[in-house]
């Protein structure tokens, strides 16, 4: 008899577009690991989204099995989680094609990532770039997650996937979990280093914008003396101040204090002392790391059998879900 109450299933991935910053970090990946030991979780490393925009093809293979390392080093247990590529489970594409009859084009149009990406790279608005969120609402549906822990930036596409899960729902009965996001209090949106008024991304060009979690200490030390601040001298959280209040943000996250209590310890020093502590601050977190990646780097038969079994794991799942909707719009089941 089923006596233990069900655990709640958490889904979440990241596309392997680079090295992970500071923000997919105190965004995404620590509220993953805060998270594994409480829920069943997925992590997955979308490669399918990741060529919406042009790739390097030895670069992607390259930079996702580097996430995939970088997964465990921040402290996800394969033993307890499954981790996998996207690109190994077909199921994505089949789910995504059906929810693709299932969204609206006016809806895709709304989409503020599609309208940046698409300005960022004018010579290749692809359609998969346009449908991108649906393929993301097919990752998180197969899985019947219950809570999606994401970044500030994802909170739209979120919604959009519950809008298609809803609809299919209501169209043919229960078939989908509604999801909801996760979005920590803390972290949730950390701002490019020289240009405080975007988002810290991965695939940014100017790499004094970004940390990534492999960067060397002097490394972060630099890129935070040379951060953008403002013509006063107060350390404090405000509009008005995008540079410091980032920072601000970064040490509180790091650090556990809350703004209110790194502006008192603050008070009053230049702006000077206070980049050198969150510098600090950042190096010590990331520090732990760095190592442990270089550790894995040398243990592959470690990290293919992680691989093997997570594509394994999450087919298990994925089919599941697949053939139930596949059922529910009317394709014939297979004769076996
Ligand atoms: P790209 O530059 O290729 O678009 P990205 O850095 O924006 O990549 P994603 O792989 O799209 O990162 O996102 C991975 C996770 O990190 C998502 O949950 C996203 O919300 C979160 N995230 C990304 N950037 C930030 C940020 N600056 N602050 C907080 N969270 C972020
Ligand atoms: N679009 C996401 C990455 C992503 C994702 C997902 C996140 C792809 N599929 C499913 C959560 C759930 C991003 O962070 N840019």
């Amino acid at each position: 008899m089923e006596t233990q109450e069900k655990r709640k299933r958490i889904y979440s991935a990241m596309q392997p577009s680079g090295l992970i910053t500071l923000g997919n970090y105190l965004g995404a990946l620590n509220n993953w690991v805060k998270l594994q030991d409480d829920y069943d979780c997925l992590f997955c490393v979308a490669n399918m989204h990741a060529i919406t925009v042009r790739q390097d093809p030895a670069k992607l293979r390259k930079q996702s099995r580097d996430l995939l390392m970088q997964f465990l080093a921040v402290g996800l247990d394969p033993q307890k989680n499954i981790i996998y590529y996207q690109s190994h489970v077909p199921q994505h594409a089949e789910l995504s094609w059906i929810l693709n009859c299932y969204t609206y084009m006016g809806e895709l149009n709304r989409m503020t990532q599609f309208k940046d990406k698409a300005a960022k790279h004018a010579d290749n608005i692809n359609a998969g770039l346009y449908t991108y969120p649906v393929l993301m609402a097919a990752d998180i549906l197969l899985y019947q997650a219950d809570l999606v822990p994401v970044g500030e930036d994802q909170r739209q596409h979120l919604e959009i996937t519950r809008d298609i899960a809803e609809r299919f729902n209501n169209l043919y009965g229960e078939t989908f979990v509604v999801p909801d996001a996760y979005i920590g209090k803390v972290g949730a949106r950390i701002m490019a280093l020289q240009e405080p008024d975007r988002k810290m991304s991965k695939s940014d060009e100017n790499k004094n914008n970004t940390i990534t979690i492999l960067d060397e200490p002097a490394q972060i030390m630099n890129k935070i003396k040379r951060a953008m601040t403002d013509s006063e001298n107060e350390v404090r959280f405000a509009p008005e101040k995008p540079g410091i209040s980032n920072l601000l943000s970064i040490y509180s996250a790091v650090t556990g204090k809350t703004i209110a209590e790194a502006e008192k310890e603050f008070a009053g020093v230049g702006y000077g002392t206070f980049k050198t502590a969150v510098g600090e601050a950042v190096v010590a977190r990331l520090e732990p790391i760095r190592t442990k990646v270089s550790d894995l780097e040398k243990n592959k038969d470690y990290l293919d059998a992680i691989i093997k079994e997570g594509a394994q794991k999450a087919e298990r799942i994925a089919s599941r879900t697949l053939e139930k909707a596949q059922k529910k719009v009317g394709f014939p089941p297979k004769i076996r």
